[in-house]
């Protein structure tokens, strides 16, 4: 494998702050992937899952303190606190380096360190991006082999010799007091130390992906976004591609895998976590998936929730933090209504009814999109996929409709800056509470987030059509505390009303924060859904609007300058078109 010097040459700094026993460049073969997990079988980092129900399929369990992303413990290093933001948590680079580097040297003494070059996007597409990290975790090697194109293919794709992402990983203790996940946009580097857990790990994914390529992605004039992808069949065979933005275990995976109850309409899947968009030559807003696999939770992921889901994790998979089946298979809440006998939970202690969950709430399966009966035979198109529609959705018990449109594209950036969400089990912290997340980018965004307010606004005005912009919530309660919408597949309802606008068909209804469905205008087709749940589904409320406008205005305030003029504006228009 050719790798340019000043590859080698971070490789041979990263190796001696390290001091790894050995250094092994990954190659990305399917060898170097059954050589991985049969050491870790041997080591006990994998448990074998039954060859006959789950083949290929192994168990991770991760240290009980390292189950999800660690928000409070990241980081954007950026030389002015300003560029970083007041939504992120910042530190001086050369504090960070010299903070983790207290924790790193010396961390894979008597280790091999795993020189992973890995290419995010399609192979032959001018949008994907190379990185190339280093890890003592073969755990880590294996996921990325997964999740990202391993090998001299990253290689390939260089377009000069220092164009490539830098990642350093290290397990360190494992412990919350010396785990740090830096970001340092400038240099176009990651240093994560003491987690093995998921997007604080494997980083290729939320520290590449999104924190780093956010920050790229607006010097080059494009966009590194948290949302799925999809194409929406029609019975006539048309597609119309969608993005959408929505927050960590908030029903992506299940949107982008939905398997409509409306006959003859259909979902394909291109993404289910991150899209990076570009304008075109021709003006048109295209996506790519940078991502090679699917890192999705496990939880209430069933044949009902997600049939494809639930199909494309029967082999080759690895579970992290899942409960187990006497006979080896992988268990999760909501995966079967009654839980089997005699669980192990996500810790391997002997499980009872009643003890709290059996596999851990963050469980996840890591898989090749390849697996998933709905990928789209055009997810790996070196051009992307036309994007047609914008869609920001959140998880709101109250106040948000479930589907609005908005204005134009404004309005609609408007809405994304101003979303919130109750928070889940994807972060450390406390589950169910409010929290601002402006197009689901809060813990993703490696930049001020104001000026990436003002990036959307910029990007809007290259794109010759602009994708029509919506808003969901397929969360909303009613006063007893039950879901006034069904979710899952009928979400495709929904979809097929936004193709329709796209269109220009479906009819719509204006109200102060945009347009909502028209009285039939959603297909409803059987289901049994009571007029009155759907008025309360799609209601929006003056007095409520009113108290979440001062939120979000307290919200603004504090980007002063950096919040672009129009998305102020569009708060006022929002309160004179509400008359408050
Ligand atoms: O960041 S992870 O990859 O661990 C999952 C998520 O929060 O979306
Ligand atoms: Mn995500």
């Amino acid at each position: 494998m050719t790798t340019s010097s000043v590859a080698e040459k971070w490789v041979d700094e990263a190796a001696a702050l390290t001091q790894p026993a050995r250094v092994i460049w990954c190659d990305g073969s399917k060898g170097e992937y059954d050589g991985l997990v049969e050491t870790m079988l041997r080591d006990g980092t994998l448990l074998p899952l039954n060859p006959r129900t789950n083949p290929n399929s192994y168990l991770h369990r991760s240290h009980p303190q390292d189950v999800a992303r660690t928000e409070q413990l990241t980081f954007i290093c950026t030389g002015e606190r300003e560029d970083a933001g007041p939504t992120n948590n910042w530190m001086a680079p050369a504090d960070a380096k010299a903070r983790a580097g207290e924790y790193l040297r010396g961390g894979m003494w008597g280790r091999t360190m795993y020189v992973i070059p890995y290419l995010m996007g399609p192979a032959g597409s001018t949008m994907s991006r190379v990185g190339i990290m280093v890890t003592d975790s073969a755990y880590v090697v294996a996921s990325m082999h997964l999740m990202t194109r391993v090998g001299p293919v990253a290689l390939q794709h260089m377009r000069s010799d220092d164009d490539f992402v830098a990642g350093l990983h290290s397990l360190g203790d494992l412990s919350p007091d010396r785990r740090l996940i830096l970001q340092f946009p400038e240099e176009r580097l990651i240093w994560s130390v003491g987690s093995g857990y998921g997007g604080n790990a494997l980083l290729g994914k939320k520290c590449h992906a999104l924190r780093i390529a956010s920050a790229q992605a607006r010097q080059e004039g494009w966009l590194a976004e948290h949302m799925l992808i999809i194409g929406v069949e029609d019975p006539d065979g048309r597609v119309t591609y969608l993005a959408a933005a929505m927050p960590s275990a908030s029903g992506k995976t299940n949107l982008a895998m939905a398997v409509s109850t409306l006959p003859g309409w259909r979902v394909w899947t291109v993404g289910d976590d991150i899209a990076w968009m570009h304008v075109d030559a021709a003006g048109q807003l295209r996506a790519i998936n940078p991502e090679r696999g699917f890192f999705g939770v496990a939880p209430n992921t069933s044949p009902k929730t997600n049939p494809n889901g639930t199909a494309m994790v029967r082999s080759d998979t690895i579970f992290t933090n899942v409960a187990l089946t006497p006979s080896g298979e992988p268990w999760w809440e909501g995966l079967t209504p009654q839980p089997p006998a005699e669980l192990q939970d996500w810790q391997g202690r002997p499980w009872q009814p009643g003890q709290g969950p059996a596999a851990h709430p963050n469980s996840r399966f890591t898989v090749l999109a390849q697996q998933c009966p709905s990928i789209s035979p055009n997810w790996e198109d070196p051009l992307g996929v036309p994007i047609s529609g914008l869609i920001f959705g959140s998880r709101r018990s109250q106040v948000i409709p479930l589907v609005f449109e908005a204005f134009d594209w404004t309005h609609g950036v408007f809405l994304g800056s101003a979303m919130s969400t109750e928070t889940t089990a994807a972060i450390t912290g406390k589950v169910g509470v409010v929290r601002r997340d402006p197009m689901a980018m809060l813990p993703f965004c490696g930049y001020n987030m104001g000026d990436y307010f003002g990036h959307w606004l910029a990007t809007g005005a290259r794109v010759a059509r602009p994708p029509r912009i919506f808003r969901v919530n397929w969360f909303r309660r009613d006063a007893d505390g039950g879901f006034l919408w069904p979710g899952y597949g009928d979400n495709v309802r929904v979809l097929k009303w936004m193709v329709e606008r796209i269109r220009g068909a479906g009819r719509a209804e204006e109200t102060p924060v945009g347009y909502v469905p028209a009285s039939g205008a959603l297909d409803l087709g059987g289901l049994d859904l009571p007029a009155p749940r759907l008025r309360e589904a799609l209601r929006c409320d003056a007095r409520e609007w009113g108290l979440a406008l001062d939120d979000l205005e307290e919200f603004y305030r504090q980007f002063g300058s950096r919040l672009p003029p129009q998305i102020d504006e569009k708060l006022a228009e929002t309160r004179r078109r509400f008359g408050i």
